[in-house]
């Protein structure tokens, strides 16, 4: 028992402290279903997905992104007067190119397909198909509290 008690008290002191990386450990195994230790495009598809950044960010509800929804969205994540939630840490991130880089089609909207496929990209920083741990941890900083995406 008291081995136990001091795991989860321990485990209380990380969520209390350590939000952010305790998100991202919690959320890295609830997205790689086949728990092989990476994130592949499929588990992505879905963990990205269901934290509805794409929907939030859809201001007119036409099922694609513009570039001005996606700095409109990244802006409101910005509260409190520290903030700086905009389109400039995203390119810090991921490059100014990042929007034209995802539109794969070219067409100056990204489908959820592109905005999923781009970010996943994005965050796959070797290249190599899958998104580790380490990447993961990039992703887990950006969805958290003061991060970009902050769901
Ligand atoms: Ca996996
Ligand atoms: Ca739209
Ligand atoms: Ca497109
Ligand atoms: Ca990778």
């Amino acid at each position: 028992m008291t081995s136990k008690f001091t795991t989860v008290a321990a485990a209380t002191l990380i969520m209390a402290f350590g939000a952010g990386s305790a998100l991202a450990q919690d959320a890295y195994a609830d997205w790689d279903q086949n728990s092989d230790k990476t994130i592949n495009s499929t588990e992505w598809n879905t963990g990205w997905g269901q934290n509805g950044v794409f929907d939030r960010f859809d201001g007119n509800n036409d099922d694609v992104l513009s570039e001005d929804e996606l700095n409109t969205g990244l802006a409101g994540q910005s509260t409190g007067s520290t903030s700086t939630g905009d389109a400039s840490r995203l390119e810090t991130r991921f490059g100014d190119d990042a929007y034209s880089n995802w539109d794969a089609n070219d067409d100056g909207n990204l489908t959820e397909d592109e905005f999923n496929t781009g970010v996943f990209s994005a965050y796959d920083r070797d290249g190599s198909g899958s998104i580790e741990e380490p990447e993961f941890g990039d992703v887990g900083d950006d969805m958290g509290d003061g991060g970009f995406w902050d769901v």
